[in-house]
């Protein structure tokens, strides 16, 4: 018997295709216009060798062996049954929160967990730790942390990140050129965080060049958008932005009317950029060798947008970098000193090349989503500084203009997100990982992370229970319905929580009386109440579910970001200390941070090609997100697996940086630096710059010896090698793209990849 669901992943609605009680295909949802080659991973993933099968819980953790011993991660798994899986987790939860207070519970537990809103892994965590007492949380997120806690003091708030942000039919209607920093890499439009249909950024792009936008990448990969390619040094945006402000300066070019109007302190930056303190111009000439981009390249970019209608655009990734603050802050600049900012098309923007739904017009009601508990214990850490957090307990640090102390973590919970994928030094933090008395960790497969705990207690994927679908980014709201049995021993977060919270006595707190069916009702309800508050009619709940979608109507227009704002600056004053655009910033000058000034300033990060430390390790590496998997997901699906060489991650190498090595395509090289090694399959290519390699994020850690900190990753994972340290004291974000690295041929024989399947357990 064939039976069809609707269903979603946070890379597209399908239909889930089930024979006999068994999952076949995801088929792609019919109004989508570009599916996501992704959905064929799925049936793989689900099925896989890897999926958890019961309780288990680390055999020297049962024999006493908890906290500053080995590092995790070598030992055997006992199996243990749901009972008292249960009972021991919630009774190191009482005895943690009892003896050492909530705060020593790490519940922050980041990461994007499945597409479905209620069963979101993570948010369920949260709502389980608040009614049990309380937890230490994560701020922010390793998407846009910096850019988050910075442009609030510059703009006034994070719109221009979260979106709505400039539209693509403003671009193609009001702009001539459009400079990406950052380029355009299609893969990355594939996902929606909580799942979506429209799938538009390479339609855009090029809808966009035919209308007759000049497209300019500026990328050390070349990425597919249509027009020029500027093949930039990794992590010196700022110097080329700045260089760009120059020659507006110095050539009259910049639109002064527009700065006095609407900005503060560009006399500050205007100075800086002539040199006038440290006596060094920030000219095109002083830009080239620092960017790897010419001095006539420069000028005539900065006098082609003070000539043409200009639209300036960045990635995300840019900030994901030592002092990713600069490239954010100067973009904003330079588009000030374009004059086009509020005017439809143009401006500056964030994120067209970094996820789907980015400009596309959508109607701003809030998606359904799972409503939070307070958290009594009102502790966090801003999101990448776990292993800090682990290695310094009680330790003080800097954060936007706060001075802060860690927690001093005793039990560390994780349910929907991989530190052992996203963080950076995987080395760093294998060993600080050592530290606390106990790791919970929640998932339906053995990735890294589940490999270094001490409780792995198996979880359902999204087909195994009913849910909903809704991104922020997306106009539709997907049923997302149970199409297979739960495999194995596998239960759903939200009840393996309950039957914790039970054995703590807070049950009815947690889940508000409310099975899952009826928190779905609620849940759409809301959103169908707000969408009624603006004037839309959607399907009531059962429409709705039987109908497996609903489609909230596109606005007429959209909003010119910034528009209210200059067409009355008093009026609508920005959330600013002066209520205009910050180019100096009074507030974060006052903070006195040298790593992050009051004004966008070049400062040399320690890791990238003009940085003395090239000289050993001359390549930089780029780990950028996988066009084959969505971060450490489906990685263990069909499309990941088929596009490893000799099973390793590909890394792509310009020819000339491969011959000079002796490397050919198809060989496989270990990669390495000071911090770790890890091995990938060599790809050539002309689209990376020389002198950059790129390893997508994402291959399983596979540690040849697993429990071994600096043991050499097999499989390819690139966190082995990219560096933990925070972009500046003011934003403390992930910097994973500051990295160098050098390649050699690995030569030897090839250690088997372990990692898709289960580590050794005991199951009696
Ligand atoms: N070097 C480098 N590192 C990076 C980045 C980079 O650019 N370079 N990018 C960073 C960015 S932007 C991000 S967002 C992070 C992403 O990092 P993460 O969000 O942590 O990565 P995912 O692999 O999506 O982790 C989600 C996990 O949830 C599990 N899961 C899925 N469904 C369920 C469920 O129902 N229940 C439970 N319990 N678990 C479930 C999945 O199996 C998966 O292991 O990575 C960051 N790391
Ligand atoms: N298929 C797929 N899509 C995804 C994801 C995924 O895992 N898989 N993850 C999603 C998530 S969570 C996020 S946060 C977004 C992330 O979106 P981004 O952060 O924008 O994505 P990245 O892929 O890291 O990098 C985007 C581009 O920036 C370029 N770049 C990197 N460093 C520099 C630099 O120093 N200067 C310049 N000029 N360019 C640079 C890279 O070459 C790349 O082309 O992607 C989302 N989309
Ligand atoms: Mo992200």
């Amino acid at each position: 018997m064939k039976e069809f669901k609707p269903h979603a992943a946070h890379w597209g609605a399908f239909t889930a295709v089930v024979e006999d009680g068994r999952l076949s295909a995801a088929r792609p949802f019919d109004l989508d216009c570009a599916p996501s080659k992704l959905l064929g991973s799925i049936a793989a993933a689900v099925y896989a060798p890897s999926r958890i099968d019961r309780p288990y819980v680390r055999e020297g953790w049962l024999a006493g062996d908890r906290a500053g011993g080995t590092p995790r991660g070598g030992e055997r798994f006992l199996a243990l049954d749901w009972d008292r899986a249960v009972a021991l987790v919630a009774g190191e939860i009482a005895r943690v929160h009892e003896m050492h207070g909530a705060a020593s519970i790490f519940g922050g537990s980041y990461g994007w967990s499945s597409a479905g809103r209620f069963h979101h892994a993570r948010q369920q965590l949260h709502r389980m730790l608040s009614a049990t007492g309380g937890y230490t949380g994560q701020l922010t997120n390793y998407s846009y942390a910096t850019g988050m806690t910075l442009m609030p003091h510059i703009v006034g708030d994070i719109a221009c990140i979260t979106g709505p942000v400039i539209q693509w039919a403003d671009i193609m209607r009001h702009a001539r050129l459009m400079i990406c920093f950052g380029g355009m890499r299609y893969g990355n439009g594939q996902v929606h965080s909580g799942g979506g249909v429209e799938h538009l950024m390479q339609g855009s792009a090029e809808r966009a060049q035919a209308a007759g936008v000049r497209l300019v990448s500026v990328s050390p990969l070349r990425g597919e958008a249509p027009g020029e390619w500027l093949p930039i040094r990794p992590c010196t945006d700022t110097a080329l932005m700045l260089a760009m402000a120059y020659v507006l300066l110095v050539e009259n070019l910049a639109d002064h009317d527009f700065l006095a109007r609407y900005t503060v302190g560009f006399d500050r930056l205007a100075a800086y950029l002539q040199g006038d303190a440290d006596g060094i111009a920030k000219s095109p000439a002083w830009a080239a060798p620092i960017t790897g981009i010419a001095p006539d390249v420069i000028v005539a970019l900065a006098r082609d947008c003070a000539r043409l209608p200009t639209v300036v655009t960045a990635t995300w990734a840019l900030q994901r970098a030592e002092y990713g603050e600069q490239p954010f802050w100067m973009l904003v600049a330079l588009a000030a000193m374009l004059g086009g900012i509020g005017k439809p098309g143009r401006g500056f923007a964030f994120g067209h090349g970094s996820i789907a739904g980015m400009g596309t017009p959508r109607t701003e009601v809030p998606s359904v989503s799972l409503p939070g508990l307070r958290n009594p214990a009102e502790s966090v850490i801003p999101v990448a500084r776990l292993t800090e957090m682990l290695e310094n307990p009680h330790g003080e640090y800097d954060y936007n203009g706060r001075r802060l102390r860690y927690p001093d973590t005793r039990l560390i919970y994780w349910a929907g997100g991989n530190p052992f994928h996203h963080h950076q030094d995987l080395n760093r933090l294998l060993r600080a990982w050592a530290k606390p008395e106990t790791i919970v960790v929640h998932e339906p497969w053995w990735t890294p992370l589940a490999r270094h705990a001490d409780i792995v207690l198996p979880a359902t994927t999204t087909l195994e229970r009913d849910d909903i679908g809704s991104s922020a980014r997306d106009r539709y709201i997907l049923a997302m319905h149970r199409a297979i049995p739960p495999q194995g021993g596998a239960r759903d977060d939200f009840s393996i929580f309950a039957d914790i919270a039970d054995v703590l006595g807070v049950r009815e707190r947690f889940t508000e009386q409310r099975d899952v069916a009826t928190w779905l009702r609620v849940m759409y309800e809301r959103t169908r109440s707000a969408c009624a508050r603006t004037g839309i009619e959607i399907a009531d709940f059962d429409r709705f579910w039987e109908a497996g979608f609903v489609e909230i109507p596109a606005p007429a227009s959209s909003d010119v970001p910034y528009s209210a704002f200059v067409r009355d600056p008093a009026a609508n004053r920005l959330n600013t200390p002066s209520g205009r655009i910050e180019i100096f910033s009074g507030r974060i000058a006052g903070f006195g941070y040298d790593d992050c000034p009051g004004h966008p300033i070049w400062k040399e990060p320690r890791e990238y090609l003009g940085a003395p430390l090239a000289q050993r390790f001359p390549l930089h590496l780029v780990s950028v997100q996988p066009a084959t998997r969505l971060h450490g997901q489906m990685d263990q699906g069909s499309v990941s697996l088929e596009s490893k060489i000799a099973g390793r991650e590909p890394l792509s190498m310009h020819p000339e940086d491969a011959q000079r090595r002796g490397l050919a395509a198809g060989d496989v090289v270990r990669v390495f630096n000071d911090r770790g090694a890890c091995l990938a399959g060599l790809m050539l290519t002309e689209d990376v710059r020389r002198g950059v390699v790129m390893l997508s994020t994402g291959a399983w850690f596979d540690p040849l010896e697993p429990g071994k900190p600096g043991s050499l990753c097999v499989h390819g994972n690139p966190n082995v090698l990219t560096q933990d340290v925070g972009t500046s004291r003011l934003g403390q974000g992930p910097s994973a793209h500051s990295c160098l690295v050098e390649v050699e041929r690995w030569g030897r024989e090839l250690p088997p990849i372990k990692v898709h399947r289960p580590p050794p357990v005991i199951t009696l």
